[in-house]
């Protein structure tokens, strides 16, 4: 059996990639609705049946767990997929917070994310419910998801773009910023620039893959086998550009 594994393109990778480091022998199947994203500006209700479409999909293949490794489905329909599925589902957002709080020495915290997860507050509210002080600053970065699809994380304008869509947080007083899109951590060399080497950049990758393991070891339903396992990759759009990015991101020809 696979842990499925969902975003609304390639940003689920960067957990994807995590979940293949700290778990071998785990065998993934990945759905990237690359033709519908970006997700971030869509109505939660929308995000929600998109989700909800995905999961009815990758419940085919009879998944031991599912992960929706991406923000802002997370917050508009973790809950609603979790009462709905009889294998466990788990989000990217309580780890990333869970993350963020082991970071942070001021209890200043920044958070960056599409407009639907910034806008739908579930990062402070994780936070806030982790550590009830601490001092969240929040700022939503629409236009850095569509740089990422299109492959354009590496090129020369990539550093102005996240110049410009970190403007309103790159002064505030935080010691540490979570990368609240899944998308982001291929952005982790211009953020860290523009932030600083003060800020910790924090993703939910690890947190996640962490959450996966000690899930899959509880249920006694960790992977046994010795060869390495066949991932599977599904995408909406176009598939070259899908497996260019993945290819590129996985180091490993998919
Ligand atoms: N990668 C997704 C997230 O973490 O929110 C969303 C990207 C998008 O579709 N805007």
């Amino acid at each position: 059996q696979a842990i499925a594994i969902l975003d609304s393109g390639v940003g689920g990778l960067t957990v994807a990639k995590e979940v293949m480091r700290q778990l071998p022998r785990e065998k993934i199947i990945y759905f990237g609705d690359t033709a519908r994203a970006p997700y971030g500006p869509r109505t939660p209700e929308e995000v929600r049946v998109f989700t909800e479409q995905i999961v009815d999909y990758l419940i085919q293949y009879d998944p031991k767990m599912v992960v929706i490794a991406c923000n802002t489905a997370t917050a508009a329909a973790l809950d609603y997929i979790s009462s709905k599925v009889s294998v466990p589902v788990i989000g990217v957002i309580h780890p990333g917070a869970r993350a963020a709080i082991s970071a942070t020495k001021s209890g200043h915290v920044g958070v960056i994310g599409t407009v639907g997860t910034i806008s739908s507050g579930a990062y402070t509210a994780a936070l806030k419910q982790l550590s009830p002080y601490v001092e969240v600053r929040s700022q939503a970065c629409p236009q850095l998801v569509q740089l990422v699809e299109h492959g354009l994380y590496r090129s020369s304008q990539s550093l102005k773009v996240v110049e410009e869509s970190l403007n309103g947080i790159k002064d505030s007083p935080i010691d540490c910023l979570i990368l609240g899109c899944t998308h982001y951590p291929f952005l982790m060399e211009p953020i860290q620039q523009v932030m600083g080497p003060g800020v910790k950049l924090i993703s939910s990758a690890d947190e996640t893959a962490r959450e996966v393991s000690t899930i899959l070891y509880d249920k006694e339903q960790l992977a046994s086998n010795d060869e390495s396992p066949v991932h599977q990759f599904f995408c909406t759009g176009d598939p070259i550009m899908f497996q260019r990015i993945a290819t590129e991101w996985l180091g490993d020809h998919i």
